[in-house]
């Protein structure tokens, strides 16, 4: 992969407009330079004679000027890392073409033409899993953002829409299974023990949505009557060994054809819905038309391998890439810009599936618990980036937690301010509208702002605006003051107010009663709301289920908070009064600037506030287990201009020490109670197993001696993943003998098993231990790591990169370590290796000796030769 790429002469393609001038440069592509396709591909056939090592491609493009935009006598089509070694034009073998960097021009005299292009491929080298390569003896794709560029040379843009027609052939022994989008339309033997078999999407799609997969798989097959009463066949395709770990992928999926019928109106619209799990993925899952791709990690779950919190990973990622068969393939975007209109949209929808299937309360808690520990972080950062953004140079870096969990978040406004039957009316209005389109997220603004009846004019900011809104709040004889600032984020110094919608109630402190929930909507720098009916002297609770994405300072009276986390009755402000005391006492013990240790944040009402929720009859165990959790490190230091992450990592795990002694007795009698409910998938069931291990945790955090043969005693009665893994966990942040004899268990155990040799991986690597760097090296040279697996890299690395008392040892090792494997991985798979830029990006905001230790690793990854354009864009990012 080079940045030096020839840069290539506008001819309307947004990626040509900005070609840089000097020759190492790397081009940057803007939104305001979308120009439309100079020509269309109405149809494409696809010819693939397939082999691991050599594979060739024939295409046959039908290709036909676009009325609508400017002449031009040359057709580009973009190619990465590919030759043409046959064109034809109008079955005429064609010799005016001309490469322009990596694409391949051909001229064209009239209105129409057939274009016939053969490549050669070879997956086996493929180490960047971008376009057509192998994994386990099989072969797949992976075309979006810019993968199918790497397989033929196409117009590879999102507003180019064709209907394919593929025709595979290969070795019927390697290769029993071929599969592409749309229907089978035929298959058939060949001489030499090969076959064939056709397929044809009957639905105009752009390149990126592609797919073929070819190898040795089996099917668990079921079916789904719709809505009209169709009847759709179902496969999910593995390795013959994981065929008994698929019945919870499928259940997820039916669940979600039936989900979004009854709640968007959306019909599947093939008679065959596929789904290939393959072990070597850079993402968690693909929507392609029809035959979704997905990471294993997503696909195969049974309670001996999968965690609870596994299940529900399949269950999210199914619904999200299915729901995508609308929002995303039938309304696709008009280029990369528009990235969040798909996948806002369809994160807020398998968001909403997940609060149907598992409860709406501790679903949002997760949800803001992401969204806060990775989207505010990268908002307040150097990468930060409107959801909408204005410019990128490597596309892959902007599939971030801005664009997919921000993006959800803005769209949740809108259905907030509209009131879910109204927001209906406009999301049935923009499929209507754009069916069959390449749309924009202004299409999909002015669908809401028309079908729901909503003024959005001001509301587009949030498309625009990047950064946090940091909203202040005051109430004061039933009047509420708010203000409002957004931060400086890079690029856009100066910020114009944002429409910001807050739930709020107002509870007599007396009573503990609230008088009933309002929607007020905050839409300049300063606005007061009277409350006519406000009790004197009343308690304020806001932004009550996370109405806006923001951050808040509200003013209090001492015991407030207190006094919320326990009488609230919006679960999420509940829980999220209770965050904010240990919020404040942990700011106070790690000495942050500005921080004060207050009464109700004091030690002892922390204990009692905690003692409260372990004792509350009338609170589930899922909901237990939320309140009982302390607020991530990454978190906290969001909290702070410059945070000390070490001090802020000590003082949770002091707190929890001293909480874990301070309960010791009631988390004992949790951990007993929980550990007699028998395993199933019921909700009472998970939630005793979520409280086990977090009682385990603090118990072990206050007396490791004896909470260690506690947590070996877990490990072995388990008869599940979520306990195993939980016991595993606290055991692996312990020096005691028990750690070594669970780990070495383990491993034998899991054997062969990729998924769960990664979590053993990620257990050591995201541990309390205090050897965890020296564990984190070894596990680099440990028989079972691979730099080719994703997986197996982000097990081991991201892992470490979360674990704060690792990645930030004082001896700026950690750093180091992560740098390395950058500078290792960039040339194997750029895409990953970019994803682990940003921990070491967020230097300006960390503390000293740190924040230099960290951009001097920066510095030595920007120094090197070669760099990828992915890694090369964050790195300057994060460094300018
Ligand atoms: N559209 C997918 C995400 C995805 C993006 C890029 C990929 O390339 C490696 C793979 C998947 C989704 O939102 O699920
Ligand atoms: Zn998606």
């Amino acid at each position: 992969m080079d940045i030096a790429r020839t840069p290539s002469t506008a001819d309307g393609n947004p990626e040509m407009a900005d070609a840089a001038h000097e020759p190492h440069a790397p081009v940057t592509i803007r939104r305001a330079d979308y120009t439309p396709p100079a020509w269309l591909v109405p149809e494409i056939a696809l010819h693939f004679d397939l082999g691991a090592g050599a594979t060739t491609v024939r295409s046959e493009l039908k290709v036909v000027r676009n009325p609508e935009a400017e002449r031009t006598g040359n057709i580009r089509l973009n190619g990465d890392e590919i030759e043409p070694k046959s064109v034809l034009r109008n079955g005429a073998p064609c010799e005016s073409w001309t490469m322009d960097g990596n694409d391949l021009l051909v001229s064209i005299d009239g209105e129409e033409a057939l274009i016939s292009i053969t490549t050669e491929l070879a997956p086996d080298t493929n180490s960047k899993l971008m376009g057509l390569y192998a994994s386990n003896g099989m072969l797949c794709t992976q075309c979006e953002a810019e993968g199918f560029r790497r397989i033929t040379f196409f117009p590879d843009r999102p507003d180019v829409l064709s209907t394919y027609t593929v025709r595979m052939e290969g070795d019927a022994t390697t290769f029993p299974v071929l599969l592409s989008n749309g229907n089978k339309t035929g298959e058939g033997e060949l001489e030499g023990g090969r076959h064939w078999a056709e397929w044809h999407d009957p639905w105009p799609k752009p390149s990126y949505l592609f797919a073929l997969v070819a190898g040795d798989l089996v099917a668990l097959e079921d079916s789904f009557t719709t809505m009209s009463g169709r009847t759709i066949d179902l496969a999910i395709w593995v390795r013959e060994a994981d065929l008994g770990r698929t019945q919870h992928a499928m259940d997820s999926l039916k669940k979600s054809m039936k989900w979004d019928e009854e709640t968007f109106g959306r019909e599947y619209d093939l008679d065959v819905f596929n789904i290939v799990a393959v072990g070597d993925f850079n993402m968690g899952a693909m929507e392609n038309k029809g035959l979704n791709i997905f990471n294993t990690k997503y696909v195969l779950a049974d309670p001996e391998t999968a965690t609870d919190g596994d299940y529900d990973g399949v269950e999210g990622v199914i619904a999200h890439e299915y729901f995508h068969n609308w929002s995303g393939n039938r309304v696709t975007c008009r280029d990369w810009f528009q990235l969040s209109l798909k996948e806002g949209f369809t994160v807020l929808r398998d968001q909403l599936f997940s609060q149907d299937m598992q409860g709406e309360a501790v679903k949002r808690i997760e949800d803001v618990r992401v969204l806060r520990a990775v989207q505010f972080p990268e908002d307040s950062g150097p990468l930060a980036h409107p959801i909408r953004p204005d410019s990128y140079q490597e596309i892959s870096n902007f599939y971030t937690s801005t664009v997919y969990n921000k993006g959800a978040e803005v769209l949740r406004m809108m259905r907030s301010m509209a009131g879910e039957e109204r927001f209906r009316k406009g999301t049935d209005l923009y499929f209507d509208r754009h069916d069959g389109e390449a749309a924009t997220c202004e299409d999909f603004v002015r669908a809401i702002e028309e079908g729901a009846d909503l003024d959005l004019k001001q509301f587009r900011r949030w498309y625009e605006q990047a950064g946090t809104p940091r909203v202040s709040a005051a109430l004061k004889d039933g009047e509420l003051r708010l203000t409002q600032e957004v931060p400086a984020t890079p690029g856009q110094p100066d910020k114009q107010p944002m429409v910001i919608p807050l739930r709020v109630a107002l509870f007599d402190r007396d009573t503990g009663k609230s008088s009933g929930e309002r929607l007020v909507v905050l839409d300049r720098a300063e606005a007061s709301f009277k409350f006519e009916d406000a009790p004197a002297d009343a308690v304020l609770s806001i932004n009550r289920g996370f109405t806006s994405p923001i951050s808040l300072d509200v003013e209090r009276a001492a015991g407030d908070l207190l006094f919320l986390a326990a009488n609230d009755d919006d679960p999420f402000a509940r829980y999220e009064a209770l965050q904010e005391l240990v919020i404040e006492h942990l700011l106070a013990e790690a000495g942050a600037e500005g921080a004060v240790h207050n009464d109700a944040a004091d030690l002892a009402a922390l204990g009692e506030a905690f003692g409260a929720i372990l004792d509350d009859d009338a609170l589930d165990d899922q909901m237990r287990g939320e309140m009982l959790l302390l607020p991530p490190v990454a978190y906290l230091c969001e909290q702070v201009l410059v945070a000390d992450p070490v001090a802020l990592h000590k003082a949770r795990e002091g707190l929890k020490a001293w909480l874990g002694g301070e309960l010791r007795e009631r988390f004992e009698a949790l951990h007993a109670r929980a550990s007699a409910v028998p395993y199933s998938l019921e909700r009472k069931a998970r939630g005793a197993r979520k409280v086990k291990t977090q009682a385990l945790a603090y118990l072990a955090a206050a007396d490791a001696a004896a909470a260690a043969p506690r947590a070996k005693a877990q490990f072995d009665a388990a008869d599940n993943m979520t306990d195993r893994q939980g016991a595993l966990m606290v055991l692996a942040g312990l020096d005691r003998p028990e750690r070594k004899a669970a780990l070495a268990d383990f491993h034998e155990r899991f054997a062969g098993n990729d998924l769960a040799i990664d979590k053993w991986f990620a257990l050591q690597a995201g541990s309390l231990h205090p050897d965890v760097i020296e564990h984190v090296k070894d596990l680099a040279g440990h028989a079972d790591f691979r730099l080719t697996n994703p997986n197996r890299v982000r097990s081991l690395y991201m892992a470490f990169a979360a674990n704060k008392h690792g990645f930030h040892a004082e001896s700026g090792e950690g750093y180091r370590l992560v740098a390395d494997l950058i500078l290792q991985l960039d040339p194997i798979n750029p895409q990953t290796a970019a994803r682990f830029v940003a921990p070491l990006g967020r230097w300006r905001r960390m503390a000293e000796p740190h924040g230099t230790m960290m951009r001097e690793q920066l510095e030595r990854i920007a120094a090197a030769d070669g760099l990828s354009r992915d890694t090369y864009e964050q790195v300057s990012r994060s460094l300018g």
